[in-house]
């Protein structure tokens, strides 16, 4: 028998069954969870939670919560709920599938946040009281403290601002975790802030250990899960061609003296391409590189690995089930190198800025001035939501967003005229790459952006046409050159592909 990972007495005599902790969730609560990117959330409490949602339905009694995470979970979260229509509002990010199409028929609604705002904005009182909180954790230390697993986020919030917490301690989440975290309890509110003394990616500010009052705690649940961890597609000669596309691009400010060889600490993404990024910086001649990130893909665990990476500091894990297996296998040889902060902290713009972030993200489409859609398909339906990407791009020092230049079989240009939703604006935006290569806008205005997005940027087969409506938007707007549109053409990109399915005509 696995010995338990409680060893604080007064938390020890509160362990239940899921169901009975469960029980502790009322219809109408806010529920703050674990979780960040399929990583370190609850594993037993929300499928417990969908069977009483639905035997209430079954009675005919209306019994939704709130649901607020650090960011995406697993179907064992999102998706259980939302099949259980338990979910009325969710923030501040999302990924699941089933979750995705209630929130876009109108049946859940979503505040897709900066995930660097969502605890203080829950600590400024902008969301109301938080009910419950449902974390899962390593262990629990005899003194009450407690060993964070795979993921922070929002935890440290969520345990200190819930009105009742429910503790899951997952055997699965490694024992040798303790030391790998840094919860910063320093943070305070305005007019009473100070600075975060944080000035090198790998340094630490805070404590191994979350805190939490017993006297808050209803329940510990005992689990052994593992998490999600989706595994990854091979790399496609489109990431490839973009990751190296960003690599050169790297090499080229290291020769022009705006970067040091070193680089700077890398953000990347999660998804194919931010691991080709990372796959590309495997082949290349970099050294001594850190990252300061959100995610910890099988991407940084290479460069960890190969030693061309010194340190990683990030809020979650978000490995396939292969990197897990090798990260489990050789968790203390990795202690020191990985460092897991809250999400305010690893997003924080003011450190972001600070340290000089290279960021790296996807998008969905860019238009011919350089603004960004990361969230939205054809101007209505969400995706996933801005997550960490405005934190990173609008506080770095080199920001990049990368996209194959179609989707849909090349039915839908992600160059256009005018995005159909903007998340980064043409003033955040510095390198857009897509497959066909790289283009770099800093210091350039917003004419002279277009040409290069469009002949760098855009697939060969949507090029004339954009030219085209550049060509008469500048004709047909003699006062009006600095962002030429022709308004009533400018989203039909995306009408005439609502009614006909291609962009092309
Ligand atoms: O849909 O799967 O139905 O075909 O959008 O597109 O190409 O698989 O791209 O997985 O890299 O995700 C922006 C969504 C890109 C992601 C986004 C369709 C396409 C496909 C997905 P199908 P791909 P990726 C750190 C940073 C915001 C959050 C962020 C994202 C689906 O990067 O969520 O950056 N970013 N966080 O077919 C219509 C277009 C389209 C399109 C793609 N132009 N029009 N559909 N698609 N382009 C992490 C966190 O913050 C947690």
């Amino acid at each position: 028998m696995t010995r338990s990972r409680i060893s604080c007495p007064v938390l020890a005599r509160r362990v239940v069954g899921a169901e009975e902790a469960a029980a502790a969730i009322r219809p109408g609560d806010s529920v703050g969870i674990s979780g960040f990117t399929g990583a370190g959330y609850p594993k037993a409490v929300p499928a417990a939670l969908a069977r009483r949602v639905g035997e209430a339905r079954r009675r005919g009694e209306e019994f939704r919560v709130q649901l607020w995470s650090g960011a995406s979970t697993a179907p064992e979260v999102d998706g259980v709920l939302a099949e259980a229509h338990a979910v009325s509002k969710r923030l501040p990010f999302q990924s699941d599938p089933v979750l995705r199409r209630l929130i876009n028929e109108g049946e859940i609604e979503y505040v897709d946040a900066h995930l660097s705002h969502s605890a203080q904005q829950m600590w400024f009182g902008f969301y109301g009281p938080l009910d419950v909180a449902v974390v899962e954790v390593a262990a629990v230390l005899p003194n009450g403290l407690l060993v964070p697993g795979s993921s922070v986020g929002n935890n440290k919030t969520w345990l200190e601002q819930a009105d009742r917490v429910i503790l899951e301690v997952n055997q699965w989440q490694p024992r040798d975790f303790e030391g790998f975290h840094d919860v910063y309890y320093g943070t305070r509110l305005p007019p009473h802030r100070a600075p975060i003394q944080l000035t090198s990616a790998m340094q630490r500010i805070g404590d191994p250990y979350l805190r939490v009052d017993p006297e808050k705690v209803v329940a510990v649940v005992e689990t052994d899960a593992p998490d999600r961890n989706s595994a990854l597609k091979p790399l496609d000669d489109d990431s490839r061609a973009m990751g190296e596309a960003i690599v050169d691009f790297l090499r080229h400010e290291v020769a022009a003296d705006r970067l040091p060889a070193d680089l700077l600490p890398l953000q990347s993404g999660v998804g194919n391409v931010a691991n080709a990024v990372m796959a590309s910086l495997l082949d290349a001649e970099f050294r001594g590189l850190t990252a300061y990130t959100e995610v910890i893909q099988d991407g940084l665990l290479d460069l960890l690995d190969a030693g061309i990476l010194s340190g990683v500091s990030a809020t979650s894990f978000g490995l396939s089930p292969d990197g897990v297996a090798r990260f489990n296998d050789h968790v203390a040889s990795y202690k020191g190198r990985i460092l897991l902060r809250s999400q305010e902290i690893s997003n924080h713009p003011e450190v972001v800025r600070r340290l000089g972030v290279i960021a790296i993200n996807g998008m969905i489409e860019a238009d011919i001035y350089g603004n960004v859609n990361s969230t939205h398909l054809m101007a209505s339906s969400i995706m996933n939501g801005i997550g960490g990407s405005g934190d990173f791009a609008r506080n770095a020092y080199l920001n990049f967003f990368v996209s194959p230049s179609t989707a849909k079989g090349g039915a839908i240009s992600s160059v256009v005229p005018f995005v159909s939703h903007v998340d980064h604006t043409e003033h955040d935006v510095q390198v857009l790459v897509t497959e066909q290569g790289l283009a770099d806008l800093r210091g350039l205005s917003p004419l002279a952006r277009t040409s290069r997005i469009i002949d760098r940027c855009a697939h060969p087969d949507y090029r004339d046409q954009l030219h085209d409506y550049l060509a008469r938007s500048i004709a047909e707007r003699p006062h009006a050159r600095h962002t030429p549109h022709l308004l009533d053409e400018a989203l039909s990109w995306h009408q005439r592909y609502l009614s006909t399915g291609r962009m092309l005509p």
